[in-house]
């Protein structure tokens, strides 16, 4: 077991009891930080709310002309997005015209602490992407490849129903684990880690009392 300095609130009690370690390594650059964002989860979720309110969550297209399953939106000085033209980061929500809202200060200093609890230090993300997943929802295998460089790490936030995050290696052959996330947890990706494939398994349908019939995921990245 790997120890680790805790969220918000420093050292909580594991409230799953004790059964499974706080901080689990996926792969060599990839860790798994379970309950990191537990404590201020329902600030996350109001703050997910705001964001939505102006800039509303949309099924967005492939380059292939595929409408994705998955509702995003985002927050930061760029949000990433898709259409016929490819995949990309804009200052400008293309649907409404305008910048993305400004990202929430909370959103930054939890994705900050928890790069560092993973081993990044100084991360600094200007892009946060909302993922929402309802029953049957999923998300295929692929790379986080859009970003300028890929220095920094990835930091995925998960909130409210579980999912089976699919975390894979560097060729999409290579055959991903099967990681079940619940409300709370953080993974964070990055050095020989940063191009792994990974995807979410199709979410399974359920009531959860942040979110009901919904997943809510965070994705801040340093992007440009
Ligand atoms: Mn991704």
């Amino acid at each position: 077991m790997t120890r680790l300095r805790g969220g918000a609130d420093g050292d909580l009690p594991n409230l799953r009891g004790g059964a499974l370690p706080r901080a689990e390594e996926l792969a060599s650059g990839a860790m798994l930080l379970r309950g990191f964002a537990e404590s201020e989860s329902a600030a996350l979720v109001a703050a997910v709310a705001q964001v939505a309110a102006s800039a509303p969550f949309r099924h967005m297209v492939t380059p292939g002309g595929y409408q994705m399953s998955v509702a995003m939106t985002n927050c930061g000085a760029a949000g990433w997005i898709t259409d016929r033209r490819g995949y990309r980061y804009s200052a400008i929500d293309p649907a409404i015209d305008r910048p993305w809202p400004v990202m929430p200060p909370a959103f930054r200093n939890l994705a900050r602490r928890a790069a560092a609890a993973a081993g990044f230090d100084g991360f600094a993300p200007e892009s946060c992407l909302v993922n929402r997943y309802v029953a049957g929802t999923q998300l295929s295998l692929h790379q986080d490849r859009n970003e300028r460089d890929y220095a920094a790490p990835i930091v995925s936030v998960s909130l409210g129903l579980p999912a089976v995050f699919l975390f894979g290696g560097l060729k999409r052959s290579d055959r991903p684990r099967r990681v079940p996330l619940a409300s709370g947890d953080i993974v964070v990706w990055g050095g020989p880690a940063r191009l792994a494939f990974h995807g979410v398994a199709p979410l399974a349908a359920g009531d959860h009392p942040l979110t009901g019939g919904c997943r809510i995921n965070l994705t801040l990245r340093q992007a440009l």
